[in-house]
C-alpha cells in the first residue's frame, strides 16, 4: 500500500490535544456533574472566535483561508498540479447547547493536524487539500442541522432557511449576513457545486458518539454509511383557560393533546429490535403558567432508521397518527429535515481500512447512527468517515471524551487517507 512516508509520524498527539483544549475554552461551561462541556452555537461571537483560532493555525503553515456564501470556512493547501479538484477533509465547529469538547471540532482539528503533518514531512500531493468547517451542522440554534453542507451540495437553495428563527427570534438570514460582514476580511469563494466544480473526495473524521469501538476494544471505525434522519415540528393550538374554573369538558388543552399525540407516536415507533430511533426532546408551552391551561405546544420529532423503506413508511405516518390522537387542538406538522440513508464509497472506506491495517490499529466496519455533513457529500464525490472511540459512548453531553492517544491514532489514519486520495 502507498504509505505516507513520514506524514503519519509527523502527526503530533500533543499539538492536536492542545489545540482542542484551547478551542474547548471557547464557550466552556461545567455540566451538572462538573464535566467540561461547551456551548458554542453557530454564527455567534464564540463560533467566530474558534474559527479565528483555526485560521491562525492554518495561515501559520501557509494555508489560504476563504469563506463561501453560507459561511462555510475553507483552508486550502495547494497541490503540485494546477487545475485538479481538491480533496476535502473536515467537519463542524458548532456544538450542541450542552455539547462536548470533541463532537465535530475534532474532525476539523484532525484535518489540520493531518495537513500540517504532510507539510512538515515535506510531502507534496498532486491535488490540493482543503480543510472545511461547515456552518450549522448541529441544528441547535437554527433547525435543521447541516445547512452549510446542504447548501454547498445544492441539496437545498442557499436562501431556504433565512426566515428560521432562534430562541431569541433572530432570523438565520440576518445572523448569516452579520457573520459574513464580520468575516469580510476573508476572501470569498463560490458556493460548492452550485457555483463550482465538485471535490475529488471528502473524508470526515469524527468521534463515534456510541459505545461500539470502546466495547470491542478497537481504535478505528471504518464508517460504511449513515442512517436516515427526519425532523418534524409539531404545533398544537388550543385555548388558555383558568385551571380552577374551566370544566375539563370545555377545555382545548394543548398539553393534554401533546400527551395523546406522543403516546400514539410511541406506538407507531415501536421497535422490539431497538434499531429505530424516535426522540421528542424540545417542548415549548405557552403561556407556560401552572394555573393557565396550555394554549399552544410546539414539540420536535427526531426520527431515524437505517432502512429507507421504514424511514419513509413510518415517517409518512406521523402526521396522520398525530391528527387521529389529538382531540381539541388545531394541528400543524412541518417536516424540517429529510436525509435518506447513505452508503460511503469503497475508494474511501478501503483507504481507511488499509491505513488502519498499515498502522497496526484494531478496526471494524460500522454505520453511523449520528448524521454528519458527509451525508450530503455522497452524491458529489467518493465520501467516507473515520471514527475513534467515545468513552461510554457518551456524546451531546459535557461528559463526552476521547483520549489524546485515540484522537492521534485517528489523525494518523486521516493523514494516510488524505495522502492516498490527494496523490491519486
Ligand atoms: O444529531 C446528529 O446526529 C448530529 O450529531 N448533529
Ligand atoms: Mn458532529
Ligand atoms: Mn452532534
Ligand atoms: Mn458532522
Amino acid at each position: 500500500t502507498v504509505v505516507a512516508p513520514n506524514a503519519v509520524a509527523a502527526v503530533s498527539e500533543a499539538r492536536q490535544w492542545d489545540r482542542l483544549m484551547a478551542l474547548a475554552r471557547i464557550g466552556a461551561f461545567a455540566g451538572a456533574d462538573g464535566s467540561p462541556g461547551v456551548n458554542r452555537p453557530c454564527l455567534t461571537p464564540l463560533d467566530r472566535e474558534a474559527r479565528r483560532l483555526l485560521i491562525g493555525w492554518g495561515q501559520a503553515i501557509g494555508l489560504a483561508a476563504s469563506v463561501d456564501p453560507l459561511g462555510n470556512l475553507f483552508l486550502r493547501r495547494e497541490g503540485t498540479e494546477r487545475g485538479l479538484a481538491p480533496v476535502l477533509a473536515g467537519s463542524h465547529m458548532d456544538s450542541q447547547p450542552a455539547g462536548g469538547r470533541f463532537d465535530g471540532i475534532w474532525g476539523v482539528v484532525a484535518a489540520l493536524e493531518a495537513v500540517q503533518a504532510l507539510h512538515e514531512a515535506g510531502q507534496r500531493t498532486r491535488r490540493p487539500i482543503e480543510i472545511v468547517a461547515w456552518t450549522n451542522e448541529e441544528g441547535g440554534r437554527f433547525a435543521p442541522g447541516c445547512m452549510g453542507s446542504m447548501a454547498y451540495a445544492g441539496f437545498k437553495p442557499a436562501g431556504s432557511w433565512d426566515a428560521v428563527t432562534d430562541g431569541d427570534g433572530i432570523r438565520f438570514g440576518d445572523a448569516l449576513r452579520e457573520h459574513l460582514r464580520l468575516e469580510a476580511d476573508l476572501p470569498r469563494r463560490p458556493l460548492g457545486v452550485v457555483e463550482g466544480p465538485a471535490p475529488h473526495a471528502y473524508v470526515e473524521a469524527h468521534i463515534e458518539q456510541g459505545p461500539v469501538l470502546e466495547r470491542e476494544g478497537l481504535d478505528i471505525g471504518i464508517v460504511t454509511g449513515i442512517q436516515g434522519s427526519r425532523w418534524f415540528l409539531v404545533e398544537l393550538t388550543g385555548e388558555s383557560a383558568h385551571a380552577g374554573t374551566a370544566p375539563v369538558s370545555l377545555r382545548r388543552d394543548a398539553v393534554q393533546d401533546m400527551v395523546r399525540a406522543i403516546t400514539a407516536l410511541n406506538a407507531l415507533m415501536e421497535d422490539p429490535t431497538d434499531v429505530l430511533r424516535f426522540t421528542v426532546a424540545r417542548i415549548e408551552v405557552a403561556p407556560n403558567s401552572s394555573n393557565s391551561v396550555a394554549e399552544t405546544v410546539r414539540f420536535t420529532i427526531d426520527f431515524r432508521h437505517p432502512d429507507k423503506a421504514v424511514l419513509l413508511q413510518r415517517g409518512d405516518a406521523i402526521d396522520a397518527t398525530i391528527r387521529a390522537a389529538v382531540r381539541n387542538c388545531d394541528v400543524t406538522v412541518t417536516e424540517r429535515f429529510h436525509a435518506l440513508p447513505v452508503e460511503f464509497a469503497p475508494e474511501v472506506t478501503e483507504a481507511v481500512a488499509r491505513a488502519a491495517a498499515a498502522q497496526g490499529l484494531g478496526a471494524r466496519r460500522m454505520p453511523s447512527g449520528a448524521f454528519h455533513d458527509a451525508q450530503f457529500m455522497v452524491p458529489l464525490c467518493p465520501t467516507g468517515m473515520i471514527f475513534v472511540p467515545s468513552r461510554r459512548g457518551i456524546s451531546h453531553n459535557p461528559a463526552e471524551y476521547s483520549s489524546p492517544e485515540q484522537l492521534a491514532r485517528g489523525a494518523r489514519v486521516l493523514a494516510q487517507v488524505l495522502w492516498e486520495l490527494a496523490s491519486g
